[in-house]
């Protein structure tokens, strides 16, 4: 209601709406960084980017699998962060306008804004409930505060006082925006930085390794193909292993509170403190995981150096019932997977509680301190990181993170071959040229890998010598090519004797299927 003019003074002319604009966008960067400065200075407060973004993804609808499947990717997560940040900032920019000549709806917007911020932030079970509200609390603050000085500011400058000097009110004004948002801007990378390592920190015996007691035998003679330039390593870096989990920021539970807890339809449930699980008998394996959503000729697939506890012996200290059907694994983030109990009895197959990778203690990104490692499956039905519950239920009793999400239930690694070298559309020398890559079928072991050429017959590979069943191995077949353009294809044969398909299909529900193929030119 803007009726008469009562003061002597003509009611200064409303504000621009970018110059509202501007001053929301600022108030909200300098609430965001606030937090975003908190979160890293106060152990236990939530970061609002990373809570909002974790809710994003915990509020997929059931059946999003393709969103699901490209916000794996680390650079994907970097894109989601960045995109709740933008947005932030978008809608901070609207009430800036809306505060204009609605301070109170704007006042709302804000309050909005921190009641999501602090329900994201109740749910992030890494963070604690005081910290959490001390952030909401400040940084709600800040954006009030900050929005109302700026506004201010603004319309100071539009007062007819400060008519004789309007370029100069206008520059103060936005000056001040510019800087306030950039001094934001700083301190949310300074609070990012500082929770990335104060989680880090969290880790007093991040160093330690256990002694394997039956430390896994070196691969042995033949199983690396010598000399294959591009061809995939047998055993994969810790540094080059691929990483898929739904975590925007890497849990780093704290070793003095960690625990492993088995229970469910047990016995005798127990727990068990990180130094309790190292004392237990290790055993130590190569195992190849993989991706269900690996496309054909993907890299979500790697070879490691497993040690850790074995899970039939903790089951069997559990005293598992015979009810008991499905072993679901839980972690310090709620991601659960669950797999056969079936699957882990079979006599020839050792599934690990697994505390290093490759003779290090578990890297921070592939599960610290503890995981679990079942051969034979994918990692989203069975390799839970940073594992903190091993619970035993039936199969029908509960449905792992990705299920109800439209992802199989059961979940077999399917029978793989991948050309590594040439690379995809390579131009190559005629003549005697080395093809070479990876199979792997775990863990039904790789009989045979075959090559074909153009539309030829389909040619035996040399195979190297598997490390057992459950690893990949290594192809390599020489070819003398003809110059012109040729499609290579391979196809592997398991254990059991089965073909790969050549029938193609999407990585979900159950992963993908189809040959490996390549284009390459010789001249
Ligand atoms: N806690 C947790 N564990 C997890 C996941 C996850 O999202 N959260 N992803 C699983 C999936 S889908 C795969 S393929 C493997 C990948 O293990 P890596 O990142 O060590 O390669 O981890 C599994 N364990
Ligand atoms: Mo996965």
């Amino acid at each position: 209601m803007r009726t008469a003019v009562q003061t002597p003074y003509p009611a200064p002319p409303p504000l621009p709406w970018q110059a509202a604009a501007l001053a929301g966008l600022a108030a909200g960067a300098a609430a965001l960084g606030v937090a975003e400065l908190i979160a890293g200075l106060l152990p236990g407060a939530a970061s609002p980017l990373i809570a909002i973004g974790d809710t994003v993804i915990a509020l997929q609808p059931p059946g999003a699998k393709q969103f699901v499947v490209d916000i794996f990717g680390e650079a994907d997560k970097a894109i989601l962060v960045a995109t709740v940040g933008v947005v932030a900032l978008a809608v901070a920019a609207g009430l800036g306008v809306v505060a204009g000549d609605r301070p109170g709806l704007a006042r709302i917007g804000i309050a909005t804004f921190g009641l999501a911020y602090l329900g994201a932030g109740l749910r992030d079970p890494l963070s604690d409930a005081l910290p959490t509200l001390i952030g909401v609390v400040v940084s709600v603050s800040v954006a009030l505060v900050v929005l109302g000085w700026l506004l201010a500011l603004a319309r100071r400058r539009r007062a007819p006082e400060a008519a004789q000097m309007p370029a100069w009110g206008r520059r103060r004004f936005i000056g001040t925006s510019l800087a306030v948002a950039g001094v934001a801007l700083g301190s949310g990378l300074v609070g990012r930085s500082l929770l990335e390592r104060g989680r880090e920190a969290a880790l007093p015996q991040a160093g330690r390794i256990p002694d394997p007691s039956s430390t896994a035998p070196p691969p042995p003679a033949g199983a690396e193909l010598e000399g294959v330039e591009g061809l995939s390593p047998l055993v994969t870096p810790n540094s080059e292993f691929y990483r898929i989990d739904t975590a925007l920021i890497v849990p780093r539970p704290r070793l003095d509170t960690w625990r492993l807890r088995v229970h469910g339809l047990v016995d005798a449930p127990f727990e068990l403190t990180y130094d309790e699980l190292l004392a237990m008998p290790i055993h130590e394996q190569y195992v190849t995981i993989a991706c269900v959503s690996n496309e054909v000729g993907g890299n979500l697939v790697g070879n490691a150096r497993w040690a850790g506890v074995r899970l039939r012996e903790l089951l069997d200290r559990a005293q598992v019932r015979t009810e008991a059907t499905q072993v679901v694994g839980r972690a310090v983030d709620r991601f659960t997977a669950g797999f056969p109990l079936e699957w882990v009895l079979a006599a020839d197959r050792e599934a690990l509680v697994a505390v290093t990778m490759n003779g290090e203690p578990l890297p921070a990104d592939h599960g610290f301190p503890a995981r679990l490692i079942v051969p034979g499956l994918y990692g989203y039905v069975s390799a839970t990181k940073w594992l903190a519950d091993i619970e035993l239920t039936t199969w029908e009793g509960f449905d792992g993170y990705w299920v109800p999400l439209g992802w199989a239930k059961e979940a077999p690694i399917l029978t793989q071959s991948r050309i590594d070298v040439p690379r995809p559309s390579a131009r190559v020398a005629a003549g005697r040229t080395p093809i070479a890559g990876v199979a792997w079928a775990p863990d039904r072991g790789i009989n045979a890998v075959e090559v074909r050429i153009d539309d030829d017959d389909w040619q035996p590979a040399t195979v190297s010598t598997p490390i057992s069943d459950a690893t990949w191995v290594q192809w390599l077949f020489t070819w003398d090519a003809p110059p012109g353009a040729h499609t290579i294809r391979v196809r592997a044969t398991d254990g059991l004797g089965d073909v790969q398909t050549d029938q193609r299909t999407r990585p979900d529900p159950d992963g993908a299927r189809g040959h490996h193929q390549i284009e390459v030119t010789v001249t």
